[in-house]
């Protein structure tokens, strides 16, 4: 049985990571079951969750985890066209690389978004074995590298306002791109749906407020795809 190590379940939701769900969605759409683990960040081979094991095998990255089991398993890419690969690239990238660190600002920089996620994050340091006096210092600190990591990445340097801004240009792209299609290249779910779902998702599944979520909200394309692939692949959270 493969494992899955991500985070734990926040919001209803199966995890508070992009990543940890988009791989997560991908076995779904593949049919492999699979069990999905709290994980230490101490023990995944780049420090960072998710990673999988599988039997003997260990992959870490999510991006390298998909290919992993499209080569293993079952490839839902088979078939697509150059253009629609080429554009998956494009989209995976602008949201995994550009908007991820817009949503990681809201929840870790600002301090609306900490006091949110700040519940669950104290949660999960306790059931990690931190003695409870040592967790709101530990959290605070872990904060502090988080702001380090976003002001080196760039993205930390701007107001909260601004990065909005460009998260909301990531947003307008995707819904363009998306426009009345079923799935994100067409009539066929691709590995790319597996990474447009999870943003979504976490978008409006998340209380995080602002105008990230207000304006998929008002996007009835964007809530209309986030709610089939919701209806299609976690039919018990609908
Ligand atoms: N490129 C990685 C990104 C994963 C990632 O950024 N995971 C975050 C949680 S959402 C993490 O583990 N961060 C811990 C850290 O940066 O120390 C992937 O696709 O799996």
């Amino acid at each position: 049985m493969i494992t899955l190590y991500g985070f734990t379940p926040a919001f209803g939701l199966p995890d508070p990571s992009p990543f940890v769900v988009k791989v997560a969605t991908y076995l779904r759409m593949i049919e492999v079951p699979f069990e999905l683990r709290g994980g230490n960040m101490r023990q995944a081979p780049k420090g960072k969750l998710p990673y999988l094991e599988d039997g003997g095998t260990v992959v870490a990255d999510s991006t390298f985890i998909i290919e992993y089991l499209r080569k293993k398993y079952r490839d839902l890419d088979v078939g697509s066209s150059a253009h629609d690969r080429a554009l998956a690239v494009a989209c995976k990238a602008m949201l995994e690389e550009h908007f991820y660190f817009v949503m990681v600002m809201q929840r870790w920089q600002e301090d609306a978004g900490f006091a949110i996620l700040k519940e669950g994050f104290y949660r999960t340091l306790k059931q990690s074995g931190v003695p409870g006096f040592a967790v709101p210092l530990l959290a605070n600190f872990i904060r502090k590298q988080v702001k380090k990591t976003l002001h080196a990445q760039g993205v930390g340097r701007h107001s909260f306002a601004e990065a909005e801004e460009l998260g909301i240009g990531h947003l307008e792209a995707l819904a363009e791109l998306l426009s009345d299609k079923r799935y994100f290249l067409g009539d066929t779910p691709r590995s790319i749906d597996a990474t447009v779902f999870a943003f979504l998702w976490l978008i409006v599944g998340t209380p995080y407020e602002g105008r990230i979520k207000a304006y998929v909200q008002s996007h009835p394309r964007l809530v209309a795809y986030t709610e089939r692939m919701r209806a299609q692949y976690w039919k018990e959270s609908v």
